[in-house]
């Protein structure tokens, strides 16, 4: 039998919390034979409601879950993780400035960028979901020097899955025969999703996207807005944001990390860039990348247009922004 693997969500009590912790228990994120140990870390004030969780966890007798370590406290929570998903962190309210939030995310992404750093398993890997998502990856990187920078990730996964999803309903083809879109940049309304690239599987083949929408205005326009305004279009629709969809993506960025894309493959993660299709490096930017042996590699020689370049730079800079922003708050 395989040895457990420790997987740690911050922010366990929340929306994505409690749609994620089951999906990890019954082996969606690891595989259906690999044991789990939950850590699951919130703050005091909800603390009452991570007990509840973890009270339905034990309910539900997962015959995956080998233990649940519930706690405020991120010493206890960090200790020898594998896998840390970080899902916590403080929202943007009504009224607020964009500084006030960013530097209250800055001062918990220090703090569990060190938590982790010391007491998280070597080789730990860390996927950061909590918005602003690629900036408090690079606090977190920041902060935890001795942990590999290619194990710090940030979620476009959602971003990803939403265009794939649009192409499906679009085509009227099943989503799993939709592939190798791209997201390119910050997980945020300036974010590229790019469908250059991107094939169908039909009974003759594949065949590119744009070939078989024919409505290129759509693809660069309404197609592009969509993407980029669904968490939007949700949280009117739901009075709250995407959770379950959330979770779900979570769960498939960690899993193809883990146990690989399949051959022919790409999916977006927000990654630090190393300067690949001249994105500025030092950012935490998507790219398109493929995964083996538990290691991600960027998709290298996709030839850009000059619409994608455009857009590609735009995100960029404001991914540059956000980050001499978060270092303003540092001081
Ligand atoms: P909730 O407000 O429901 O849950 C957040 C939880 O984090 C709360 O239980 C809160 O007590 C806890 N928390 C706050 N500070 C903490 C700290 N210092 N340590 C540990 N826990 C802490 O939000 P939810 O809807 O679950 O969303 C969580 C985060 O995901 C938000 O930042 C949200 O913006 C972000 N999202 C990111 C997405 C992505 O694709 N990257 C998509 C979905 C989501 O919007």
């Amino acid at each position: 039998a395989k040895e457990p693997v420790r997987v740690l969500v911050t922010g366990a009590a929340g929306q994505i919390g409690y749609a994620l912790v089951p999906m990890i228990a019954r082996g969606i994120m690891l595989g259906p034979d690999q044991p789990v140990i939950l850590h699951m870390l919130d703050i005091p004030p909800a603390a009452e409601a991570l007990n509840g969780v973890r009270m339905e966890l034990i309910d539900a007798a997962f015959p995956l879950l080998k233990g649940v370590v519930a706690t405020t406290d991120v010493v206890e929570a960090c200790t020898g993780v594998n896998i840390a998903v970080m899902v916590g962190g403080f929202p943007r309210k009504e009224g607020m400035e964009r500084k006030d939030v960013m530097s209250k995310n800055v001062s918990i992404y220090k703090s569990q960028a060190s938590a982790l750093e010391n007491y998280a398993a070597a080789n730990c890997k860390v996927l950061v979901v909590a918005n602003p998502a690629n900036t408090n990856a690079l606090i977190l990187k920041e902060f935890a020097p001795s942990i590999p920078e290619k194990n710090i990730t940030c979620l476009t996964r959602l971003d990803h899955n939403r265009a794939l999803g649009q192409i499906s309903e679009r085509l009227n083809v099943q989503v799993s025969d939709v592939k190798n879109v791209i997201i390119w940049g910050n997980h945020s309304s300036s974010q590229y999703p790019d469908v250059n690239h991107a094939t169908v599987k039909t009974p003759a083949g594949e065949k590119p996207v744009r070939e078989l929408v024919k409505d290129d205005a759509w693809l660069n326009g309404g197609f592009i807005t969509t993407v980029q305004q669904r968490g939007a279009a949700i949280i009117k629709a739901r009075k709250l944001s995407s959770a379950l969809s959330a979770a779900s993506s979570a769960c498939d960025h960690i899993r193809d990390w883990v146990l690989g894309t399949p051959e022919g493959t790409w999916v977006s993660m927000g990654v630090y860039s190393d300067g690949s299709y001249n994105v500025p490096a030092g950012l935490i930017y998507s790219f398109p990348v493929t995964c083996s042996g538990g290691e991600w590699k960027i998709v290298q020689g996709l030839p850009i247009d000059e619409l994608s370049r455009k857009k590609m730079d735009l995100t960029a800079e404001e991914l540059s922004e956000e980050k001499a922003l978060a270092y303003s708050c540092l001081s």
